[in-house]
């Protein structure tokens, strides 16, 4: 077995400290401004800006750089119309009695419900999957490792993305939701991470007043 290979840093920036400043609160300024989006518009999205957004998921830090995940694009709208039949399916039970009483007081500053048209309106579902493991071309198994945390990196790396190009989007998570690797043709070493919903937000689009915690609550700084 040869050694690692290295190659130099050199896409490294460095940038003055005020520079720094500068950037870290732009961006802080403009991701901030991200919300999450249940009121989409029907208007198509230009495909190359997805397919930017997908890269730029995909260049995320992650387990023994396995890439352990797998993102299908569907705009197909009986391909969405089955999605959003069998997640509603699923949210019905959720809602009406799967779901504990404390889990749906925690759910009720967002006005959620077993309703979710957004599954068709939205001219996009990015549903993406975990490879719980890979599979070798003999067909024996690969393992994966801290599969949970690097799907979860490069999904946040996605929403960053979709938001700094102009769109907006919602994670939904119906649960169970084996049903999409029946409805994706996915293998069985592949389970839905979560749905990103993804387009131009409806013109009348509302959302829930809520607050973020601040600095002091979110972090501690030992000196
Ligand atoms: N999957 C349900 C319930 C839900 C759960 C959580 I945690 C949320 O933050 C929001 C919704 C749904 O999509 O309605």
């Amino acid at each position: 077995m040869s050694g690692p290979q290295f190659s130099p840093l050199s896409h490294y920036v460095e940038y003055p400290s005020e520079q720094m400043k500068k950037r870290s609160a732009e961006f802080y300024a403009d991701i901030k401004r991200r919300r999450t989006v249940r009121n989409f518009s029907e208007r198509a999205v230009p495909k190359e800006v997805i397919e930017n957004c997908l890269k730029a998921a995909g260049t995320a830090p992650n387990g023994a750089n396995r890439q352990p995940w797998h993102f299908v694009v569907v705009s197909n709208r009986k391909v969405k119309q089955r999605i959003r039949q069998a997640a509603e399916k699923e949210e019905e039970a959720f809602y009406s009695g799967r779901a504990p009483d404390e889990w749906l007081e925690a759910l009720q500053p967002l006005g959620t419900d077993a309703h979710k048209p957004f599954l068709e309106t939205a001219p996009v579902l990015i549903v993406i999957f975990a490879q719980s493991h890979a599979v070798a071309p003999d067909g024996r198994k690969i393992k994966n490792y801290y599969v949970q945390e690097s799907v979860g990196i490069a999904t946040g790396l996605l929403i960053t993305a979709i938001h700094h190009a102009g769109l907006v989007s919602l994670t939904h998570t119906p649960s169970p939701m084996g049903f999409l690797n029946e409805l994706l043709n996915r293998p069985q070493n592949e389970r839905p991470y979560l749905i990103l919903v993804v387009g131009y937000p409806a013109q009348d689009a509302k959302v829930p007043v809520i607050e973020k915690k601040s600095l002091a609550e979110i972090a501690t700084f030992i000196k």
